[in-house]
């Protein structure tokens, strides 16, 4: 099979304009727009309100390629395109040959016939997603969460949601040939489908290979199968064809499993399907890399309702991780190194799973290789969210079932796939007995989402699990965020406004959505604003806020946690520490929870666009407080804490993701605000092994009578062989209410023998929420917004992005902690 590459140069030109630019394929609009110098950056300050009509406008691809007579003897001459965002005209030759207009399939087009010798021309026409919608919707509307933070409807066009904007993300409605384009052209037959499915059974596991062979006549053939672990081949097999198809077990003895991070290693085997005509010409070659491993939900009756529960090769697990929204508002920008430095940081925070969201798209290729070479698990939403589907409309079903059929093939063979699922948020709150304003009828979600993505899944990855939407309770369907079976979203603490403490009187199954708002970093906002835009009221500030509530939110609980900080550099960094509190209440009790709580997927990961969002890395891909902490609170051993502010008492928990028990020392410390110390102790302890238990109820009962609520501070550790594994802190009162000490921190820095520097700080007196910065500078550190008590040194390896010296690094390096914020101003 030969095919010739169509990317690369193309022209782009405005309908109804004379001129053309030059673009880029892949790409879109935008981006081709930015890079010919015709509009300013989309993400500084309010451009994008200057740059709807981009969205309004309809478009034109053009390029010419040249073909030899060579291709033109093939039996088959196909136009693959991998992705057209979203209604498309393709004209060859002047000549119109297909419209598409789903920019989540790949369409394959007949050209035999249709392409000459030398030079031929393409044309692809984008038009406008919102005439169209506009209007569908007009004939019968489909209710939607438009709201306040949308202006169009999304649910008639399967083009990716949030490019309509969402509570985070920009609106830009681009169009573009967003994936490969290419000329296919074969003999004889080539590779259609290779499913690899697998049976684990003792000490060895079968693959199963399905091949199926798309053939232009009745020529015999056949497939030769040949599975590697790195350069060595395991097994071999092959056999002939019969109506096109085969089917091939291949044992593999000794099999290195596959497992999530932190449970093992990620070993990764490829899989290579040659087909060949009867003279053993090799016609076609496809090949996967899989991970020997058994993966899915476990959803049994038990005592608490039913089961949410992920389970690897028989071992279940504690899900760790947060939802992944695409990486830019441009998918297309995001290159190899972006997806790797996004998903290393999740790893990096000991997440174990990420979430795609089905307001996005299915992720490209690249994302499901580094998470199956980092052990990220993904529980993959098909691209369905917050709106209803006219899933009446038959014509709409079969687009969508071609696109599932599509992307469930892409997909499947990848190790770290965990979970299908129908949706986002639309049995949470958009269904009932029949269509109104508000809702879609039960029996049209049903038919989507149960019926057609259900089968969908059953046929083409019948190994791999499926619910239909999250949140989902598969119980009772009607109480979505039920407690006791299928997974919830809870937005109480936030939309509600309910304290932090109240994630504590929550004991779901398992928590896919849960999150809380912070602004980024003023290095990422200086990014996007001029120096008099840097006030979180401002208009441009604002406008980088896509929740109409987000800002006031924000300050609403900074105001009950925090002392009002004095500066808007402060507001900023503090309505991170903030965040990070808010996230680790939630996500240390869920793990005292264990088993019943199975796991947490916290809102969100990543950003499209430099926003105040519920994001852990921004749009830079920097980590914001929340994301250090995770690392710490996701930490497979982890000491913890619930305090009863009142009467003193504190459970202290113990919570292990490790499949063995470790002896260790369970040590706290109880400290007055400045420094002094009243109490300690230390106990050793095995850890429990892949649960959490309650180690110790302290009574600080007397301490709490004689000091007072705002004048104590326990401080815990758990190590093993001296090592420092997990620290804590807890207070008795709102930090706001602290009156802490200037804590004169005094730094060490050298350079460590990894080539980066070795920082390690003291506090005299306690310090809450350190964090380092390097002025002007991007750094990478194995910790930032820690505690540190008085006396106790802690290490901090800093890498700065750019090479830096010694003395530059001690010239740069900022060092603040919560008293900072609300610091007098000269
Ligand atoms: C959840 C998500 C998103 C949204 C987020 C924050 O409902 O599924 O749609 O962005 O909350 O509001």
């Amino acid at each position: 099979m030969l095919s010739i590459d169509l990317g690369g140069k193309w022209t782009l030109q405005r309908q109804g304009d004379s001129s053309k630019l030059p673009a880029n394929v892949p790409g879109c609009v935008h981006t081709d727009l930015l890079a010919a110098g015709k509009i300013e950056d989309p993400f500084y300050r309010d451009n994008e309100n200057r740059l709807q009509w981009i969205g309004e406008s309809n478009w034109i691809y053009q390029r010419s390629f040249t073909v030899g007579a060579d291709i033109l003897a093939h039996d088959r001459l196909l136009l693959r395109c991998e992705g057209l965002d979203t209604f498309a005209t393709i004209k060859l030759n002047g000549k119109r040959l297909a419209r598409t207009d789903n920019m989540h399939r790949t369409w394959e087009l007949d050209v035999a016939g249709k392409i000459k010798p030398g030079k031929n021309t393409i044309e692809v026409l984008f038009e406008s997603v919102l005439p169209y919608v506009a209007k569908r919707d007009k004939q019968r509307h489909l209710p939607d969460w438009s709201g306040e933070c949308h202006v169009a409807h999304w649910g008639y066009v399967r083009k990716q949601a949030c490019d309509f904007g969402w509570d985070w993300g920009i609106k830009t409605l681009t169009c573009g040939i967003w994936r490969d384009i290419q000329l296919i052209a074969f003999r004889t037959a080539r590779l259609t489908d290779m499913q690899v499915r697998q049976r684990h059974s003792g000490k060895k596991v079968t693959l199963d290979v399905a091949v199926v062979a798309e053939r232009t006549g009745r020529a015999k053939l056949s497939a030769a199968v040949t599975v590697t672990y790195g350069d060595k081949i395991v097994a071999t097999a092959n056999c002939p064809l019969r109506a096109g198809k085969a089917n091939l077990p291949i044992v593999i003895d000794k099999p290195k499993l596959w497992w999530p991070a932190g449970m093992g290693e990620q070993h990764l085997y490829a899989v290579t399907v040659e087909l060949l005509d009867d003279a053993g010409e090799l016609l076609d070659v496809e090949a996967k890399r899989i991970g020997l491993r058994t993966l899915g939900l476990e959803r049994k009756k038990d005592r608490w309702g039913e089961s949410f529960k992920f389970v690897c090769n028989g071992v279940p697990f504690f899900a760790k991780g947060a939802n992944w929204i695409p990486g830019d508002a441009f998918i297309t920008r995001m290159d190899e190194g972006d997806y790797a430095h996004l998903l290393a940081s999740a790893a990096a925070a000991n997440m174990n799973m990420l979430r795609v969201w089905g307001g996005g798209f299915y992720e490209n290729d690249v994302f499901f290789d580094l998470c199956d070479e980092l052990g990220l698990c993904v529980w993959q939403d098909f691209m369905f969210s917050c709106s209803t589907y006219p899933s009446f409309d038959d014509e709409w079903m079969a687009n969508v079932r071609a696109e599932a059929i599509d992307n469930v093939r892409r997909i499947r063979h990848h190790a770290c796939l965990a979970l299908w699922c129908g949706n986002n948020e639309i049995e949470g709150g958009q269904v009932g007995p029949e269509w109104t304003d508000g809702v879609m009828s039960w029996r049209d979600y049903k038919a989507l989402f149960d019926k057609l993505l259900g089968d969908v899944v059953a046929k083409h990855d019948p190994d791999a699990d499926y619910i239909p939407g999250s949140p989902h309770a598969p119980l009772d369907r009607t109480d979505y965020n039920s407690p006791d079976s299928g997974d919830c979203h809870l937005w109480m603490v936030w939309h509600a406004t309910e304290d932090f403490e109240w994630y504590r009187t929550r004991n779901d199954r398992f928590c896919s959505e849960f999150g809380f708002q912070s602004f980024p970093e003023p290095k990422t906002i200086a990014a996007f604003t001029e120096p008099k835009d840097r006030n979180v009221t401002s208009y441009i500030m604002e406008h980088h806020q896509r929740s109409p509530i987000g800002n006031t939110k924000i300050m609403t609980y900074m105001l009950e946690w925090f002392r009002l900080p004095t500066s808007f550099e402060s507001t900023v960094w503090l309505s991170q520490i903030l965040q990070g509190l808010a996230m680790k209440t939630a996500i240390e009790h869920w793990r005292h929870e264990m088993p019943r709580s199975m796991g947490t997927l916290y809102w969100q990961l990543n950003d499209t666009w430099p926003v105040a969002s519920w994001a852990s890395l921004d749009y830079f891909g920097r980590w914001k407080a929340l994301h250090y902490m995770a690392a710490n609170f996701n930490s497979r051993l982890l000491v913890s804490a619930e305090e009863d502010t009142k009467t003193g008492m504190v459970d202290v928990y113990v919570t292990s993701d490790l499949l063995t028990s470790r002896s260790a020392k369970l040590e706290w410390a109880l400290t007055t605000v400045a420094g002094e110390l009243l109490a300690e102790s230390s106990s050793s302890i095995k850890t429990p092994i892949n649960t959490s238990k309650k180690i110790e109820v302290l009574d600080l009962s007397d301490p709490l009578k004689e000091f007072g609520q705002r004048d104590l501070i326990l401080w815990l550790e758990l190590s093993i062989a001296g090592e420092p594994i997990s620290t804590n802190m807890v207070t008795f009162a709102r930090p706001k209410h602290l009156d802490l000490p200037d804590p004169q921190i005094k730094t060490k820095i050298k350079t460590s023998d990894e080539g980066d520097f070795e920082i390690t700080l003291t506090a005299k007196r306690p310090a809450l929420w350190v964090w380092l910065e390097l002025d002007g500078e991007d750094a990478i550190m194995t910790d930032n917004f820690f505690h540190l008590p008085p006396g106790v040194p802690v290490t901090i390896y800093l890498s700065p992005v750019n090479d830096l010296t010694i003395t530059q690094v001690k010239q740069k390096l900022k060092i603040r902690s919560l008293v900072n914020t609300y610091e007098k101003q000269a």
